[in-house]
């Protein structure tokens, strides 16, 4: 049992050099995609890192082994229809290294990896957060404690509506960390552009947002939030939004759908009943995150 890190040898160089890089999660590939669409995106998500002059390193724990940049074959078993990879959180790194498992990485678990190997920027999807109903259920996503502690930037489209969003910014304030909005003066909900909920700063572009990053750098201990919306052209159209909400609310509530298996069993659910209109926008807003991500590593660089 070895808890190296193993680095992709062009992750590793790139690294020495102080050139940019990016990581990203296969949570999203495993859990948040349907098979077939995931690996397509993988690709995508790779290939705009480095149109943007960035080195994309995306992250996953492989028979026991934290890997920083999967190689194309690596990205195809975490993509495989039925690879069965467990979600692994922070929590689940030790277990998941010490018992020589594999499994795809959560943004709580992507961002303490690449904090590890020295990557400080990170795209995502969305962000977990705080349920609604959080106050019985105590069901608040790791992804936000561990925002709180490593000096990750995540690059994101907010959180989804499943989620209590004005909750989750809250803890994101008690957390010290900064919410950042990327041409938007209100903190996106995923498919859609808006949540109503202002955030607390706005960038224009990705000097800015690098000067307030290494900035924050300089203070905190912790990571910093750039919520970039959806491309206006991508938006889901509210109407459905809403209703596959609701249905899918009720869908966790009729299952009894609990802990880490809620967010990929609501993803499914708008996947299915929307007929894939939720993964295109889902996939929009990832390539658009992997895009300012790449800017904006390669302006701290
Ligand atoms: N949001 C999405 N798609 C996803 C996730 C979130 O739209 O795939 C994944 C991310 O990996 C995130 C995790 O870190 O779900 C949050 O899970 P939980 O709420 O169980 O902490
Ligand atoms: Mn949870």
């Amino acid at each position: 049992m070895t808890t190296q890190l193993s680095l992709h040898p062009e992750v590793a160089s790139a690294l020495r050099d102080g050139h940019p890089v990016v990581a990203l999660e296969s949570t999203i590939l495993s859990h948040g995609l349907p098979p077939g669409r995931n690996l397509d995106v993988a690709h995508r998500l790779e290939q705009v890192v480095r149109e943007g002059g960035a080195v994309p390193a995306t992250i996953a724990v492989l028979d026991g082994r934290p890997v920083i940049g999967l190689s194309p074959a690596e990205l195809e078993r975490v993509c495989a229809p039925g690879a069965g990879l467990d979600k692994l959180s922070l929590r689940d790194l030790g277990p998941a290294v010490g018992l020589g498992r594999s499994g795809a990485t959560t943004v709580a678990g992507t961002s303490a990896l690449a904090a590890a190997a020295g990557i400080g920027v990170f795209a995502t999807g969305g962000l977990g957060g705080v349920h609604l109903g959080a106050a019985l259920s105590w069901d608040v996503s790791a992804d936000l404690g561990v925002l709180a502690k490593v000096p990750t930037v995540v690059v994101c489209s907010g959180v989804k509506s499943v989620l209590d969003i004005a909750a989750t910014l809250e803890v994101l304030e008690t957390n010290s960390v900064p919410v950042l909005g990327y041409r938007t003066d209100e903190f996106p909900a995923f498919y859609l552009r808006s949540s109503g909920h202002p955030v607390g700063w706005r960038v224009d572009d990705a000097k800015q947002a690098a000067a307030v990053i290494a900035a924050h750098r300089a203070y905190a201990p912790s990571g910093v939030l750039l919520t970039n919306p959806i491309p206006e052209q991508s938006e889901m159209d509210k109407a459905l939004h809403d209703r596959l909400l609701e249905e899918g609310l009720n869908l966790l509530r009729d299952n009894n759908v609990h802990g880490s298996d809620v967010t990929p069993v609501l993803l499914e659910h708008f996947h299915t009943a929307s007929g894939g209109a939720s993964i295109d926008a889902n996939e929009a807003l990832v390539l658009s995150n992997a895009k300012l991500a790449a800017e904006v590593a390669v302006a701290l660089s």
